[in-house]
């Protein structure tokens, strides 16, 4: 083993477009703050960096969908995403985003050192273009049939139904996903990474220096090793990201998947000006990235392809990425709203974050994709967390209370048992480490969890209670050693259980908590005073189960609802006069808000050419912020008989379309149109 000394985490920057779910728990942040919070243990230098991914297309189809501007996107989600990652004791150093102006900094610096160094190559080429709305397509912006398992609804840059990685001349019939319309060819420049020139040494670094990478995470690599590899565009035609730093690169920014690794670095430079380089350009150095199996070829090939290039930086030592975890058999949909969403989850279960990370590492997604369902939730709560460690803990808290008013009591004699006892612990701590130092978390947790089953079985055969009456030096001893084996629980399982870890310190008044310290047999002296006893695990009963599996069962009715959509029969024939009679007009909104006391209702001030009208129109549930209509174009019935409401008089009618799932949605004109354009 090669010797370093300090260890620099990286976790994938989550896209800040949505909240958190326990697939990211599961397959990233919790197994890779089971592994700082061990290192730290051992007192190694180590720094956790993370960060919410702000650029992109995923971020700038949100802020479209709902009417707003992407920074206003990603300011909500990195305070949600950064908020719900305390919560659940994900112990990073440093949390930024890469809409920071360090990181634009330092990623338009890296972006420029490739440049001067010809490291890129820049070529022209024909992509798609919406005409409607002036705009290339970039990646999610156009969607189409896959050519592999011809799912209709296949994004530019991947196939979410087979996992396939596209192009977005790969798809058939594409459409803009803007506009609808059928995008036509237009030529653009772009800059790319020539990937092929790095091939040679990533199949030596990778195949042959790193065969001990998770075969997932090295099957991956070679299959892409394998197939050749192209180049890499690093830029896109969008206004929301890092603009390319060349004087003819205007309307040009860097592609999301340039930047966002670079965040590594740049929030490494946030969190440590003075010596970031010790962490990025030093071989002592160990770097090693926390993935989703998504991500495997940005971190293993065009990552280390980049760093490379540059010349000055180390690349990762192991990349343990994991596969991913299914939700009641089903794949997590974000869209769909398939996930338990982690604020959901501290809302129905507050105070309970040790469980969920129980569960998810004790299922982690290691080796294969894995499913979390709520009957093994319960299972492994009651069974296991109840059951071994709760009960194993209270018992040996409340007998010293009875029996030694809450004073560790002297050891005294320790018979065989006790030693045997004792010494397995040696045995549970070595292993534990070693499955650590391996990237097998689920398997650790495991053997950590055996050292609480050692401490159960040994009350349940020494039995003090029987033995009170007769011999009180043997109970002493009996409970001297359970109380020096929950001082072992508290630190091994301070990497899994951090809050669980806590509370047992408190219970056992533990000033020190280090890891070399594990199995030893005097972790706490005689005679120290107990705290104050504190609740570990509580039975989960199966109301409290059956009501999530009944929150899934709603969802799974409203995307069958959803999916089943049929439009409404069409009305009875009318004549091109009837159709005259209805005078419909485009106004743009100036003021518009809630009405008191009517929860469905929104008053609309509109700028109509004419001097203005109201109209109150019944969409308030589709538009919970109304704000963000101030400024739009919207159409509406401008001859319809003036009728009164909660005492304002409505002088017309807003068009509007119900969606499947009865939201209304506005119509809006394609372009800007004079106020008071008749529509007809
Ligand atoms: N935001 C993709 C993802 O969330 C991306 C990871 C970036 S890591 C540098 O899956
Ligand atoms: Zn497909």
């Amino acid at each position: 083993m090669t010797s370093y000394k300090r260890t620099l985490v990286t976790t994938a920057l989550p896209y800040a477009n949505g909240p958190v779910h326990i697939g990211h728990l599961a397959g990233v942040y919790v197994p890779a703050d089971i592994y700082v919070r061990y290192l730290r243990l051992k007192g190694e230098n180590v720094l956790h960096i993370g960060g919410s991914d702000e650029h992109g297309v995923p971020i700038t189809i949100k802020a479209q969908k709902e009417g707003i501007k992407p920074q206003a996107v990603v300011d909500r989600y990195h305070t949600q995403i950064k908020t719900a990652f305390e919560e659940f004791g994900i112990s990073f150093d440093i949390y930024s985003r890469t809409s920071s102006p360090t990181h634009h900094r330092v990623a338009s610096e890296f972006f420029k050192t490739l440049y001067d160094k010809g490291e890129f190559i820049e070529q022209t080429s024909e992509q798609y273009f919406d005409t409607q709305v002036n705009q290339f397509l970039a990646d999610r912006y156009i969607t189409g049939t896959c050519p592999h398992c011809k799912n209709p609804d296949a994004y530019g840059d991947q196939c979410e139904a087979c996992g396939t990685s596209l192009s977005p001349l790969d798809l058939i019939s594409p459409r803009s996903a803007i506009s609808g319309s059928v995008p036509v060819l237009k030529e653009t420049k772009h800059w790319y990474l020539p990937l092929n020139k790095h091939e040679d040494w990533l199949r030596q670094w990778i195949l042959e220096e790193h065969k001990e990478w998770r075969t997932n995470v090295y099957g991956q690599c070679k299959s892409w090793l394998d197939m050749g590899l192209q180049p890499r565009a690093v830029s896109r035609d969008l206004d929301w990201g890092i603009p390319v730093p060349l004087p003819d690169a205007k309307g040009k920014v860097l592609y999301v998947w340039f930047d966002a690794p670079i965040g590594y670095i740049s929030n490494t430079i946030e969190l440590r000006p003075d010596d970031w380089q010790l962490w990025w350009k030093n071989d002592e150095t160990r770097l090693v990235h926390f993935i989703g199996k998504d991500n495997i070829v940005f971190h293993c090939i065009v990552f280390p392809a980049m760093l490379k290039a540059e010349g000055s930086f180390i690349l990762p030592d192991n990349v343990p990425a994991n596969e991913f975890l299914n939700l009641e058999g089903e794949k997590i949909s974000t869209s769909r709203n398939w996930a338990v969403w982690l604020h959901d989850y501290l809302n129905d279960f507050p105070g309970q974050q040790d469980v969920l990370r129980y569960v998810l590492t004790a299922n982690a997604p290691e080796t294969k994709d894995n499913d979390f369902t709520w009957k093994d939730f319960q299972a492994r709560n009651n069974n296991e967390l109840v059951a071994i460690f709760g009960n194993f803990v209270n018992r040996t808290i409340v007998l010293t209370d009875k029996y030694f008013k809450g004073k560790i009591p002297p050891s005294g004699t320790l018979t065989d048992g006790d030693r045997t006892v004792l010494g397995e612990f040696a045995e549970v701590k070595q292993s534990v480490e070693t499955l650590l130092e391996q990237f097998k978390f689920r398997d650790a947790q495991k053997e950590a969890m055996n050292l609480a089953r050692i401490g159960n079985k040994y009350l349940a055969d020494t039995e003090p209670w029987k033995i009170a009456k007769t011999d009180m030096a043997r109970v002493a001893t009996i409970m001297h050693v359970s109380l020096q084996i929950v001082a072992s629980l508290a630190i091994v399982f301070e990497p899994f259980l951090p809050f669980t870890a806590q509370k047992l310190r408190r219970m056992l008044s533990m000033t020190d908590c280090r890891w070399e310290d594990l199995g030893k047999s005097e972790l706490l002296p005689a005679d120290t005073q107990l705290g104050a006893a504190e609740l570990l695990f509580t039975k989960i009963e199966d109301d409290v189960i059956e009501a999530q599996v009944q929150k899934l069962l709603q969802t799974k009715a409203d995307n069958t609802a959803a999916a089943t959509f049929r439009p409404a029969d069409i009305r009875e024939q009318i004549s091109i006069d009837d159709f005259g009679k209805v005078d419909i007009r485009v106004g743009t909104v100036v003021e518009c808000s809630r009405v008191p006391k009517a929860d469905k209702l929104l008053q609309f001030c509109i700028d109509d050419g004419m001097g203005g009208r109201t109209i109150l129109s019944g969409i308030a549930q589709s538009y919970p912020t109304p704000e963000v209509l101030k400024g739009k174009q919207v159409c509406f019935i401008a001859n319809l008989a003036p009728r009164t409401l909660r005492g304002i008089t409505s002088e017309g009618m807003l068009l509007s379309a119900e969606d499947s799932d009865g939201q209304m949605v506005l119509i809006e004109p394609i372009t800007p149109v004079k106020n008071g354009a008749a529509i007809g």
